[in-house]
């Protein structure tokens, strides 16, 4: 198979990074974007927009300064981070992600930095950030920030809003608002997992790198995403909801929107049913990569409750076929008419997304030696027959699960890679 470019590009500088370790084995990260938008709910001054609500200043090239009236009113009273924290855990997350500021420039957390944040602007007078902080310190979840360092709509001398303001100095924008509030967040909350950037800009590589250094200093153990710029990060990002074609060595993430927006809208009832995200979840991992799939909840702090009942019976897929993803690597056979793969030293998992008409399931390419074939969660026993180009497993009469049923197939000897 042809293996374009682009997939190949931008190997991590800091392959040896400790926080790998963890990242590379969590298989399954919840991104959260919660800011001012989420209040606006993808609706301003009577029109409706669709896709992308935290595009949605952008997009109504809202003067920064009536934007910003819309802190005054944002207080999410029903903000419960135990709870938020709690529904991550039951959904089998690994590690969770919030947007601390987004492109809109509005700080959801206690910043000295700047006033326009939630202590400052807005009633609320709390920082959802710390709960949020310890609810998933309390649950075991690696606990990271999203902070876009170049966009920021609000601030005269940050990138993107070029109705508002004329002939930035972006370093300046750096000087007095980024890198401090990077800080800030590296600083006031405890062992962070990741600071996720996005949209780098303005910046040399060699001004990027003085940057991640002084942030580094802070928190060794922090992973940095690819998004800082420059081939910097620690981890790869691909393009927004993009997985790649082929298994892709080293740490990498796939992020995904649930519904077809990021930030919340009202209107968007778009979800991703349990198999979708099953699915996408087994195929991210046949291929070697980490999912991050976003919930948008709404001004008020409540996530979609389509988002609740779907994560959570992920995760009651996942009690079932954990093992399947969490601490795998890419399949060595590639994907199939019934599914994909991912394995471990010795085990190859199979899901089967779509039951053989046949019951036949046949697994191209195993060359060691096969010792047992099992049906994940249950005692049961398959039987199979292996023979040079490929082995034949007989399948039941229905299978537990019709949305992705695994297989642990265990073999001896070496098992060559075909998955390229
Ligand atoms: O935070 C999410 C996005 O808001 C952010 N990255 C993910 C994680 C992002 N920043 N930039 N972009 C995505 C790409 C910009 C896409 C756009 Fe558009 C196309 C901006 C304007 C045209 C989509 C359509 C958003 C607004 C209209």
């Amino acid at each position: 198979q042809d293996m374009p470019d682009m997939w190949n590009k931008g190997a991590t500088a800091n392959a040896a990074h400790p926080g790998l370790k963890w990242f590379r084995e969590a298989k399954f990260g919840l991104f959260i974007h919660w800011g001012l938008y989420s209040k606006l709910a993808g609706r301003w001054k009577d029109s409706s927009y669709y896709g992308s609500g935290e595009w949605i200043m952008y997009r109504t090239k809202a003067p920064a300064t009536e934007y910003a009236k819309v802190a005054q009113t944002f207080n999410p009273t029903g903000f419960d981070a135990a709870e938020w924290a709690k529904t991550a855990k039951e959904a089998g997350i690994k590690y969770l992600v919030v947007t601390a500021k987004h492109h809109e420039g509005f700080s959801m957390y206690d910043s000295k930095v700047t006033d326009f944040d939630i202590m400052d602007a807005s009633p609320y007078k709390k920082d959802p950030m710390k709960a949020l902080a310890a609810a998933c310190k309390a649950q075991g979840i690696p606990f990271g920030f999203y902070y876009s360092q170049f966009l920021d709509w609000h601030e005269p001398n940050g990138g993107g809003n070029n109705w508002d303001f004329k002939n930035k100095d972006y370093q300046e924008y750096y000087r007095t608002k980024s890198v401090p509030q990077l800080k800030e967040l590296l600083t006031n909350y405890g062992p962070l997992g990741l600071v996720w950037f996005d949209m780098p800009g303005g910046l040399t590589p060699e001004q990027t790198k003085l940057m991640i250094d002084s942030l580094r200093v802070l928190q060794p153990g922090c992973l940095f995403s690819s998004r800082v710029g420059h081939d910097l990060g620690d981890y790869r990002d691909f393009g927004d909801s993009e997985v790649p074609p082929v298994p892709i060595a080293g740490a990498w993430e796939s992020i995904y929107t649930h519904n077809d927006s990021w930030g919340y809208i009202q209107h968007d009832l778009n979800f991703k049913s349990p198999r979708e995200i099953i699915h996408l979840l087994s195929n991210v991992a046949s291929k070697g990569g980490n999912l991050m799939l976003n919930v948008g909840p709404d001004g008020n702090g409540k996530w979609p409750a389509y988002s609740v009942e779907y994560l959570k019976a992920t995760g009651k897929w996942l009690q079932t076929y954990g093992e399947s993803i969490y601490g795998t690597t890419w399949g060595l056979i590639p994907a199939q008419p019934w599914g994909v793969t991912t394995s471990k030293p010795g085990k190859l998992f199979l899901h089967v997304w779509q039951m053989p008409a046949n019951r036949q399931l046949r697994v191209p390419g195993v060359t060691a030696k096969v010792k047992s074939v099992k049906i994940l969660g249950s005692n049961k026993t398959l039987t199979w027959k292996q023979l040079p180009e490929e082995t034949i497993v007989e399948l039941p009469v229905t299978l537990p699960d019709t949305r992705n049923t695994v297989l642990l197939m265990e073999y001896s000897g070496q098992q060559p890679d075909l998955s390229q």
